[in-house]
Formats: C-alpha cells, structure tokens, sequence
C-alpha cells in the first residue's frame, strides 16, 4: 500500500507530455527511450521494453495506449520472475522456521533491514531472534544490538574481529534451543574479492545446512534504490557468489527513480521480495509488483 504514489516524479507525467507534444511516432519513441534511461534503466532494458511496446501496439493503434502498453510489458517482466522464482509471500510465511540471511555492499542497509524484517515477523506473531554477524567493523554488531534492545528482540553478537562463522553457530544453538521461529542473520558488506565472499558465505550457508539440513534458507541481498544502475553490476557479483533468494529493495523513499531494479530483475529473474521505505523499524512492506508499476507509472 505504502508504494503508491512513491515515485513522485513520476514517469507518466513525463510520458503523457510527449504524448501531446510529439505528432509522429518516431519522435515519441526517442523520447520515450530518454525517458525510460533517466530512470535508471539500463539500455538493454529500454530496448527491450521500447521493442516490445512497438510489437504490442502494432495490434493497438491508438496512440494513448503506448502507456498502457508499456505497463503491460512491465508486467510481463514481473511475471517471468515470479514464474522462475516460485517466489510467494504467503507461502513463505508458512514455514516452520525460517532462517534468513542478509547479504549486500556496505551501506546498503542490511543491519536497518534485520531490524525491520525482525520485527515485521514479531508483529505476525513469531519468536523472532537476531544474529549479529558482521564483526568486521567496531560498530557492525553492536549497532543490531542497538536494535535488539530498542525492539526487545534477542540478538546474539560477536566481538569485533570474532569469526562471523561463530557468531551464526552460536544463534542456531540459541535458535534451536530455545525454539524460535525466525532467524534473522545481517553479515558484514566489506568489499573483499570474490573467491573470500564467496568462501565466506558458503561457510555460513554450511554452518546452516549442518543444523537445519532439509530447511532452505533464505539469501536475501540488500540493495540500495538510490544507488541507480550500480545496483546491477552489485547484483550480479553477489548472485556469482551466492543462491541468491530475493532482493530486499532498500531506501526507495530516497529516490525518485525506480527503474535500476527492473533492470535486475529482467536480467536476473530474482524477485524483490521486501522494501525499504524509511529508517524507522516498520518502514518496510512486502513488495508488490502491481504498487510499484502504478507508482512508477501513474
Ligand atoms: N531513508 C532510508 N534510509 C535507510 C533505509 N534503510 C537503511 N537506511 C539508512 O541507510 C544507512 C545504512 O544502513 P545500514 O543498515 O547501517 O547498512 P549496512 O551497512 O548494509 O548494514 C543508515 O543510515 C540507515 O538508517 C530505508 O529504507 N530508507
Ligand atoms: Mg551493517
């Protein structure tokens, strides 16, 4: 609900401008190709949209159609990601326990997001815990902490410089033990090379794996809306290194674009599963494809 109407400059003022301006269909098109790559869409993407809204309206003459012809191409972006993901909020919630891992670059707002997702769960009426295991910077875990105590949600930390490895060991013993239903675990989003990101979170995957054999894991990658299309090249280094389940769309209150995660989603087919809409712990909502269209489109 809280999507609509986000996007405040929103791109169908744009495009309904050149509607009335532009006469032929040439003109339009061009146009509309700038438009579309001002907000944040990659080329690639542009074209495959603009292609599409030509093919669609080969059918459809009209002129004042194109708009609702490329929301239909839209959608159809989010449908082939959600065929390929099977990705399902409801079906989601119906786990026994859920284990979840918050994966991204710094700064992209894994730790606010532990918090939110946390609490999110606590308000469906779930036991939730929280792992800090980003030790790799003074502040990492103890700002989760902050957290915990402000949410009155259990958080289970490490040491500055403490293995992260240990850090999710000791909340799956705490998990197991003390029987709760969701566990929420924010890493540390140091740059590092591949080869270590990759051992690293293969390491935790195993560590889960090795409590929880037959319970899938979430990967979830934070991602940062206003970081435009950098979000892409992001996206595609953490999906080389991980099984990458859903992306958690962050700081969309901060941009006025939306375009940089359909540029993922058409390429990676990997469904956003939660927003960000702020700083405080329910400044989050489950995202949904039709809200972000209309808001990106009307
Ligand atoms: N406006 C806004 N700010 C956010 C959101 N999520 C996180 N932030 C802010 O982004 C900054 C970095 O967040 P943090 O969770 O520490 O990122 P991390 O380094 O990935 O753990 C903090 O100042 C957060 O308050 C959001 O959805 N909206
Ligand atoms: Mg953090």
């Amino acid at each position: 609900m809280k999507l609509n109407g986000l996007f405040k400059s929103s791109l169908s003022k744009k495009i309904k401008t050149i509607f009335n301006s532009k006469q032929n269909k040439e003109d339009f098109f061009e146009e509309l190709e700038e438009i579309l790559i001002l907000s944040d869409m990659s080329s690639d993407l542009v074209s495959k949209l603009l292609r599409g809204v030509e093919l669609r309206s080969r059918i459809s003459h009209d002129k004042e159609d194109y708009l609702k012809l490329l929301k239909e191409e839209l959608e159809d972006i989010f449908r082939g990601v959600a065929e390929v993901s099977g990705w399902d909020n409801k079906n989601s919630k119906n786990l026994d326990k859920e284990i979840i891992l918050l994966i991204g670059i710094n700064g992209s707002g894994k730790t606010t997001s532990a918090a939110k997702l946390a609490e999110y769960y606590r308000k469906k009426g779930k036991k939730v815990l929280l792992g800090a295991a980003d030790t790799f910077r003074a502040a990492g875990s103890s700002q989760l902490s902050l957290w915990g105590e402000r949410l009155n949600i259990p958080v289970i930390g490490g040491d500055q410089g403490a293995d992260p490895g240990s850090v999710v060991y000791n909340s799956l013993t705490s998990f197991q033990n003390k029987d709760y239903d969701v566990l929420i675990i924010d890493t540390a989003g140091r740059v590092q090379t591949k080869e270590n990101l990759m051992r690293e979170l293969e390491k935790l995957t195993k560590i889960i794996k090795k409590f929880y054999p037959e319970q899938p894991s979430q990967t979830l990658l934070v991602v940062d809306a206003t970081m435009g299309q950098n979000t892409l090249d992001q996206a595609r280094k953490f999906k080389e290194v991980s099984q990458l389940s859903g992306i958690i769309l962050s700081k969309i209150d901060g941009t006025a674009k939306g375009g940089s995660i359909l540029n993922i989603l058409s390429e990676m087919r990997i469904p956003v599963c939660y927003a960000g809409i702020g700083e405080k712990a329910d400044d989050i909502v489950e995202f949904s494809s039709t809200e972000f269209i209309n808001s990106l489109l009307e």
